[in-house]
């Protein structure tokens, strides 16, 4: 499995970075690259820093990391929106976009800085040798910075993001209704690729994809200006945001292994883990929500007085705070009950974690990030699970993971409830999470108390369950 899960990711290497699969998603792409870097540091150190350091020479002047970084040898058409749409090098100059490289001007979730920590910590001579965390550690702290200056749209501290392919959950219900609000662009004045290679039945359909364009374009128009943009969507995600938390106690962790102050970097995470709870923590739905922020004030939803409404669906990316050291125990609790409840019936109804409810409205198990498990989402969970000393859950996942990973073919995603592959095959960060659990296991003594959950169907995987996360790489 090893050997194969390599062999995906040399496949997939340009020469300087990833691609998450050459036919789909022929470009580099930000949060991708940072999952695909954490695997990667376990076949080529070198090449996992090459991998980072590749999608922040992309950085724009404001600090932004930008979603998607295109390669000017693969054709226009291959994937749209296309350079030519973002027009990134003259439309972003004003927010500082880089002049020779193109990119879109939105972001993916910021993965960076734990990729970057992780990356180190696998072979901290080579990494000090090369100065790679001196040169990567000024550009993370100015991304961060980005977020907190720019994207504090609803003024209490958490990011938002501004269009549905920010928080890396492009089609989730839960952009439904933010979405409802945005005016379509013309039918037909745009030609999706995304077709060619996928299926109709499991994408966004092509309602959704001219909203996206619409957003895009406005975002464009307004030069990438985010003071001066309509930001028309504007959205809290408690998964974007639980990740900025994780990645901020790594930059704390870079910080102290270059001799600098770690302390600043405690705090923001901290504020951030106050301002999660405070403002997305919902008590009946026993986990965190979308605030949209352009909701209007009104009705029972918004008397919270926090400016917004708490969207009623619930995703997966409202059980990622698990990743967060800090988040307050009682919370834990409920969080862990409800990853198992009825919900998402992780060990139960299921094997792997589904992106969405499902007993949800809109529960789709083919339609992208509308129910189908996601390999990077079950990684994290997995981190989660085990943060907070759930080590046996955390093993029997793991092998879940794993299993799924080689039954599918390192698929993109599967279907929740028969572990089928679906999308692309020969997935960049399904290979790369693979090959990270798989290191895991190699590196150190099974825990005791691993026992698996009941399964759903079918055989019980053969592979053994990693041994916990080193301690090198936990944080605070
Ligand atoms: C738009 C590349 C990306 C992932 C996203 C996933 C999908 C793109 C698309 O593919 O999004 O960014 O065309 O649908 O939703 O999480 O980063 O793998």
């Amino acid at each position: 499995m090893r050997r194969a899960a390599c062999q995906v990711l040399l496949g997939n290497w340009t020469g300087s970075s990833t691609v998450p699969s050459h036919q789909l998603y022929p470009h580099q792409w930000s949060w991708d690259s940072a999952f695909i870097a954490i695997g990667l540091r376990h076949l080529s150190p070198v090449r996992a820093q090459q991998e980072v350091e590749t999608l922040l020479a992309a950085q724009w002047g404001d600090g932004r990391v930008p979603h998607i970084v295109f390669n000017r040898a693969v054709p226009l058409d291959a994937y749209f929106p296309s350079p030519d749409f973002w027009r990134s090098s003259s439309a972003g100059a004003a927010a500082g976009a880089p002049r020779t490289t193109e990119t879109s001007g939105v972001v993916q979730p910021p993965v960076h800085a734990l990729a970057a920590w992780l990356v180190h910590s696998a072979d901290p001579d080579t990494s000090a040798r090369r100065g790679f965390l001196a040169r990567v550690y000024p550009r993370l702290v100015a991304w961060h910075r980005y977020l907190a200056d720019h994207r504090d749209l609803g003024g209490h501290g958490l990011a938002a993001v501004v269009h549905p392919w920010e928080p890396g959950m492009d089609n989730s219900p839960c952009w439904d209704g933010p979405l409802a609000r945005v005016e379509p662009a013309a039918a037909g004045s745009f030609r999706r690729a995304d077709l060619v290679h996928g299926s109709a039945a499991d994408r966004p359909t092509d309602l959704d994809y001219r909203r996206y364009v619409r957003l895009a374009a406005e975002y464009r128009d307004h030069g990438y200006r985010d003071a001066e943009a309509p930001h028309s969507f504007a959205v809290e995600d408690p998964g974007f945001n639980a990740l900025f938390i994780a990645a901020e106690y790594a930059l704390a962790r870079i910080a102290e292994a270059l001799g600098g102050e770690a302390e600043p970097h405690r705090q923001r995470a901290a504020a951030l883990t106050e301002a999660l709870v405070e403002r997305l923590w919902s008590p009946e739905a026993g986990q965190f929500l979308c605030r949209d922020l352009r909701a209007a004030s009104g009705g029972r939803a918004a008397r919270d007085g926090q400016g917004g409404r708490l969207v009623a669906e619930r995703s997966a990316a409202g059980l990622l705070p698990l990743v967060a050291p800090q988040l307050p125990r009682p919370i834990v609790r409920t969080l862990l009950r409800t990853v198992s409840g009825e919900h998402y019936g992780l060990g139960t109804a299921v094997r792997l974690l589904p992106s969405y409810d499902l007993r949800g409205a809109a529960f789709d198990r083919h339609r992208y990030w509308r129910g189908p498990a996601w390999f990077n989402v079950n990684w994290l969970l997995e981190r989660g699970l085990r943060r907070h000393g759930e080590e046996a859950r955390a093993d029997a996942l793991a092998a879940e993971v794993l299993h799924a990973a080689a039954a599918s073919g390192f698929a993109e995603y599967l279907d929740p409830y028969t572990g089928q592959g679906r999308g692309a095959r020969g997935f960049s960060w399904t290979a790369a999470l693979a090959l990270d659990l798989l290191a895991r296991d190699a590196a150190g003594p099974k825990p005791a108390a691993a026992e698996a959950p009941p399964a759903a169907s079918g055989p019980a995987p053969r592979i053994p369950a990693p041994a916990p996360v080193p301690a090198s790489e936990k944080g605070p």
